[in-house]
């Protein structure tokens, strides 16, 4: 019988990436996310390989979750791994310039969408214990401030400390708890944040080696099939590229 992961945000970066590696190992997918079309073409091009099993669905709204969930079929209704991957910044602004609905946007998204799909799909993996994974994706952004940062990083750390809640109270349940937790990749994901700028985008991932979504999958795809007696609790990854930058100080 296949595995089954349950990947959120599969119609892009990360998300389309980890299906196509799960894939490759012959993994059963259900895959999620707002654009149906994207997710016709990914089914369309996995479905020779593997089961797939699509859905459109907002993660912010938590009855549409739960009915996804409660209504999957075999072989979709066990679920190995969950990757709670869906998720967004917006407003690369200074946090007073930035309009309340932005921050409601990537609360509801990052913070009580990831909730919402944990706690529909918990019961799933709790039904097989042993070597089930979820599979958060942090960001650096939730460990270290940055410029710009206010309610996105805030909406990471959230994730990471949720993770290693989790981790104390599912620890006799054989599931496992990762938050991974990526620095610079290029994906649409600064397009998604600059509302469109294309230019803005190009220049933050040009002149240097920023990560792809192919290197995220990978790393996903090796916590999830690491021994089942091995929980990697957080994984940082940042591009060789990219590291800290000194403290800001105002002066007169
Ligand atoms: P993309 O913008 O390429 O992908 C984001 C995915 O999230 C899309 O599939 C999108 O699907 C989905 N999504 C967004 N909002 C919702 C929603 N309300 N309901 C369901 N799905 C939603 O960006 P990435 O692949 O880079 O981002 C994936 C995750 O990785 C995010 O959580 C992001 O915060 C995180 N991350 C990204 C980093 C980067 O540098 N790229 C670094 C660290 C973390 P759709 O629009 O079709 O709904
Ligand atoms: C995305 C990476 O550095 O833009 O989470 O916060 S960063």
């Amino acid at each position: 019988m296949s595995k089954v992961a349950f990947i959120t945000g599969a119609t892009s970066g990360f998300g389309r990436a980890t299906a196509r590696r799960f894939a490759e190992a012959g993994w059963a997918l259900v895959l999620s996310g707002r654009r149906l079309e994207r997710l016709e073409e990914l089914k369309a091009e996995l479905q020779d390989k593997v089961p797939v099993h699509i859905a459109a669905l907002d993660v912010r709204d938590a009855a549409a979750v739960k009915a996804l969930v409660d209504g999957l079929q075999a072989p979709f209704d066990r679920i190995d791994v969950l990757v709670n991957n869906a998720g967004l910044a917006l407003a690369p602004e200074a946090a007073q310039k930035v309009a309340l609905e932005d921050w409601h946007t990537m609360i509801d998204t990052n913070v009580t969408g990831l909730v919402n799909v944990t706690h529909a799909v918990l019961p799933k993996l709790l039904e097989i214990g042993k070597g089930t994974s979820i599979i958060n994706i942090g960001s650096v952004a939730g460990e270290w401030p940055y410029p710009g940062g206010h309610v996105y990083g805030a909406s990471k750390a959230f994730v990471k400390q949720f993770s290693f809640n989790l981790r104390c109270d599912l620890v006799s349940t054989g599931v496992r708890v990762t938050d991974i937790a990526p620095g610079m990749a290029e994906t649409e994901f600064t397009l998604v944040r600059t509302k469109g700028n294309q230019a803005a985008s190009d220049a933050l991932y040009g002149s240097t080696t920023p990560l792809t979504a192919e290197d995220i999958a990978e790393q996903i795809f090796y916590v999830a099939t690491l021994p089942d007696h091995i929980n990697i609790n957080r994984l940082e990854i940042m591009p060789s590229r990219q590291a800290w930058s000194p403290f800001a100080i105002d002066r007169d």
